[in-house]
């Protein structure tokens, strides 16, 4: 395994003491966000709306992992509810993710901080109003980015750390893959970098470590787990899913959404190619995300999930297991201990 050339020239050994020089492994699966999050595995759950309950998140940070209450739409006496449920489950480390776009962003704000929540995700915008809240509560605050003008904008604001999102991902997204975002955030911040989009698997993670990143954000596999409350439909919907079954909704609209092709997705990519306005087409997408999660219609549903739902081929694990077979094939393919 020494002896073997990486891609960028000299032994796997040597790349490998480089990366560890750089700071990203320290040793193991040891990194500054395992240290600034004090969990075990540099796995975080992504905070998707509906699914990221305080079921699933318990059960990926139970597994040392880092999970994620995902506020979504949801109204903040929901969210207060799901993070005490969680606190009771699990004496673990776990997160928010807030979605910036929510009516209620301002009361479940103030709910993070009151709750004591150890960690909160922000997605679709920027949380610059929020931050000395806060950081006067203890939060660590990690915004999920999808460029890096606001990359450095968040790291200028004192912030812990940013997950660099591609474009692989479900839901909203933005438009830079992850092969091409993760280096040059890597590259533009001194912050650690947690890689999202696109990953489900070991070679995924190592892929992500080669990139500088110093954790993984994983959404779609995680959908896919015995704990997560996805409808089985929405599940087995997953594990069918081919490579090429992914579609973006709405990037006329300035409004790009990442799912799986069904019925509804035909509907409105005809509409949006046909010039109908953005209000009128929103119509078919307005509580589509619940009807695949919670009722499992998976035929007008809005099936969320990244393009790498076509590599997740069981949906009969637990968060432990899965996280397991992810660290252990990424140490396998590093060349480190678990
Ligand atoms: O937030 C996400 N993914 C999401 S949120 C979500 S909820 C939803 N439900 C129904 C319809 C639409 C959304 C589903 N998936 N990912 C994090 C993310 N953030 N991806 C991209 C961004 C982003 C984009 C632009 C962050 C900041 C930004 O601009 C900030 C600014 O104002 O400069």
């Amino acid at each position: 395994m020494n002896n073997m050339l990486s891609p960028l020239g000299g032994s796997i050994l040597a790349r490998w003491k480089m990366i560890i020089e750089r700071g990203c492994v320290k040793r193991n699966m040891k990194t500054r966000i395992t240290e600034l999050l004090g969990i075990e595995y540099p796995i975080i759950q992504g905070g998707m709306a509906w699914v990221g309950t305080h079921e699933l998140a318990s059960a990926v940070s139970n597994a040392g992992g880092l999970g994620l209450i995902g506020a979504g739409g949801a109204p903040a006496s929901w969210v207060r509810e799901q993070i005490q449920a969680c606190k009771e489950e699990t004496d673990k480390p776990f997160g928010v993710n807030l979605m910036l776009m929510n009516a209620e962003a301002d009361e479940i704000a103030k709910v993070i901080a009151e709750e004591n929540v150890k960690v909160v995700t922000t997605g679709a915008g920027n949380p610059g109003k929020y931050i000395n809240m806060w950081k006067e509560a203890g939060t660590v605050i990690i915004p999920v980015v999808a460029s890096v003008a606001l990359a450095r904008m968040m790291e200028k604001s004192g912030v812990s750390a940013v997950v660099a999102e591609g474009t692989e991902s479900g839901g909203h997204i933005g438009a830079a893959t992850t092969m091409t975002l993760v280096p040059q955030v890597v590259d533009a911040v001194n912050i650690p970098v947690i890689a999202a989009g696109g990953i489900a698997d070991g070679r995924g993670m190592a892929a992500a470590f080669m990139l500088g990143a110093e954790a993984v954000q994983m959404g779609t596999r995680f959908v896919a787990s015995i704990e997560s409350i996805a409808h089985q439909n929405y599940k087995d919907r997953i594990v069918k899913a081919k490579d090429i079954d992914s579609e973006v909704t709405g990037l006329s609209y300035g409004h790009p959404v990442r799912v799986l092709r069904n019925q509804m997705t035909k509907d409105y990519l005809k509409m949006e190619k046909d010039g109908v306005p953005f209000e009128e087409v929103e119509k078919l997408t307005l509580g589509s995300l619940k009807k695949a999660v919670v009722d499992g219609d998976t035929k007008y549903g809005s099936l969320m999930a990244g393009q790498i739902a076509g590599l997740v081929s069981r949906n009969d694990l637990t968060c432990k297991e899965i996280i397991e077979e992810i660290v252990t094939e990424a140490c396998r393919l590093m060349g480190v201990d678990k």
